[in-house]
C-alpha cells in the first residue's frame, strides 16, 4: 500500500472518531455545535483514491469529492440517519447514508452510496432528499430531480422535478413516477406530510415559473393525492406566502418534515432574499393546523437560523439550509443544516422550546414605524421590570 494511505486513513478514524461539543446558544432559541457533523472529509477515503498502486502509484484522489451538505434525517432502528447529499468534483450529487448512534457526532457513511432506479434518462442530478416516515408504512425520499431543459436555447435552462422512492429497511429503494404538479411546471423542495389527510397523501410545494425564479409562485404550496405510485396534484394551496421586503421576498420552501405537537405541526423552511451580494438562505419556522396541515396557524417574525462565523462561507456562501430535523423520544429536537453549499452541522432544541418560539414570537408587522412600534413596547415592558420607568 502507498505511504499516504496511512495517514490518510488516520486523519479520516480521527475525524469521524471526534467528539462534537455543545455551544450553548444565549438566544435560548437553539444550541448550535462545535464541529459540523458531516464534511467533505468525512467521505470514506476507498470513495476516492484507487488503493491499487499499479494504476494509481502517486495515490491520486481519482474521484475526488467538493462537498456534503443538505441531509435528510431520520431516526431508524435506534440510530440517527442522514441521508446527505454528496457533490462530486464533477459537480454531479447523489446520496450517501450516514449513520450514528449519536445525534451529534461520530457519523460514518456505509460502504456505498445509494443507487436510486435510474429511470429517468434525461435527469442530469438528483439533491436534497427529504425522508417522510409515513403511517402508511413506508419511508418515503423525496428529492429533485434536475434535467436540461432542452426547449430552450440556454446551456444552463434546466427543469427541477421532484423525485420519488420509497423503501422500508433504508437499503431497498423502490422508485415511483416523479410528482406532476398540473399547474406548475417546476418543483424543487418537496415535502411529503407524514399523516394522511382525508384519506390522502399531502406534499408541500413550491410552485415556481422557472428553474431559479420563483416568479408568480406565491410561496409554499400544499397539495393533494390519492394514489402515491402516480402521484398527481391538481390544485395546490399557498400554505407560507412570501412577502415584500421579508426573509421569504426572493423565495421560500419546505424543509424539514413538519413535527407534530399539541399545538400544531411545526415547519422548519428556508426563506431567500436577493441582495447586491447575492441570494441570502436562511432557516424559518411556522406552524399549520393540526387537522389541516394547509392552514397557517402561527407565523413568528423573522428568520431561526442564519448563516454564522464559518457557515456563512463555502461554495454558494451566505446559504443555511434543512432539509431533515429529528425529534426524537425524550423530546429533544436535532435540527439539521447545510451551510453555504459546502458541509452540514446540527442545531439542538427541545419540542416545549420549538412551540414556545413559534407560538409567542411575535409576527412580521412588515413596516419599519410597525416593527419599532412592536420593539419599543418590549423596551417599555422590560424597563418596568427593571424598576426604570
Ligand atoms: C443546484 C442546486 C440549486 C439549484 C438552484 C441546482 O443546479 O444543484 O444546489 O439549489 O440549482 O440554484
Ligand atoms: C437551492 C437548494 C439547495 C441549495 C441552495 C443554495 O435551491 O435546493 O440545494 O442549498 O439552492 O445553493
Amino acid at each position: 500500500m502507498h505511504p499516504n494511505y496511512y495517514v490518510v486513513m488516520e486523519e479520516y478514524e480521527k475525524l469521524i472518531g471526534r467528539r462534537n461539543e455543545r455551544l450553548p446558544g444565549l438566544s435560548g432559541l437553539y444550541d448550535r455545535y462545535r464541529y459540523p457533523v458531516l464534511t467533505a472529509a468525512h467521505i470514506p477515503p476507498f470513495w476516492k483514491y484507487d488503493l491499487d498502486e499499479k494504476s494509481n502509484p502517486y495515490f491520486m484522489e481519482r474521484l475526488g469529492v467538493n462537498a456534503v451538505f443538505n441531509s435528510g434525517a431520520i431516526k431508524h432502528n435506534g440510530k440517527y440517519c442522514l441521508v446527505a447529499r454528496i457533490e462530486g468534483c464533477d459537480r454531479k450529487s447523489f446520496f450517501g447514508i450516514a449513520e450514528s448512534s449519536s445525534p451529534t457526532e461520530g457519523f460514518v457513511f456505509r460502504d456505498y452510496p445509494i443507487e436510486l432506479p435510474d429511470i429517468c434518462p434525461e435527469e442530469t442530478n438528483v439533491y436534497d432528499m427529504r425522508l417522510t416516515k409515513h403511517e402508511d408504512g413506508y419511508i418515503y425520499g423525496v428529492f429533485c430531480s434536475e434535467s436540461k431543459d432542452t426547449s430552450s436555447n440556454d446551456l444552463s435552462a434546466a427543469v427541477a422535478e421532484a423525485g420519488i422512492v420509497r423503501t422500508k429497511d433504508m437499503v431497498t429503494w423502490e422508485r415511483l413516477n416523479n410528482l406532476r404538479t398540473l399547474h406548475s411546471p417546476q418543483q424543487r423542495n418537496v415535502v411529503l406530510h407524514p399523516e394522511f389527510v382525508d384519506g390522502r397523501y399531502c406534499f408541500y410545494t413550491r410552485p415556481m415559473d422557472g428553474f431559479i425564479d420563483t416568479g408568480s409562485g406565491k410561496g409554499i404550496g400544499a397539495g393533494y393525492c390519492s394514489d402515491i405510485t402516480n402521484a398527481v396534484i391538481d390544485e395546490e394551496y399557498i400554505v407560507s406566502r412570501r412577502r415584500y421586503h421579508t426573509i421569504t421576498e426572493a423565495k421560500n420552501g419546505a424543509g424539514a418534515v413538519p413535527i407534530k405537537t399539541g399545538r400544531g405541526w411545526i415547519h422548519i423552511a428556508h426563506g431567500v432574499r436577493n441582495t447586491a451580494a447575492g441570494l441570502r438562505y436562511v432557516i424559518y419556522v411556522f406552524a399549520t393546523d393540526l387537522r389541516d396541515p394547509s392552514r397557517i396557524i402561527a407565523e413568528p417574525s423573522g428568520y431561526y437560523i442564519a448563516p454564522e462565523g464559518e457557515e456563512r462561507i463555502g461554495d454558494v456562501s451566505n446559504v443555511v439550509f434543512t432539509n431533515g430535523a429529528i425529534a426524537d423520544e425524550d423530546g429533544s429536537v436535532y435540527i439539521y443544516y447545510g451551510s453555504s453549499d459546502t458541509r452540514m452541522h446540527v442545531a439542538s432544541t427541545t419540542i416545549e422550546r420549538l412551540v414556545d418560539y413559534t407560538f409567542n414570537t411575535p409576527p412580521d408587522p412588515l413596516r419599519s414605524a410597525d416593527c419599532v412600534r412592536q420593539r419599543c413596547n418590549l423596551i417599555r415592558k422590560n424597563l418596568e421590570i427593571l424598576g426604570k420607568q
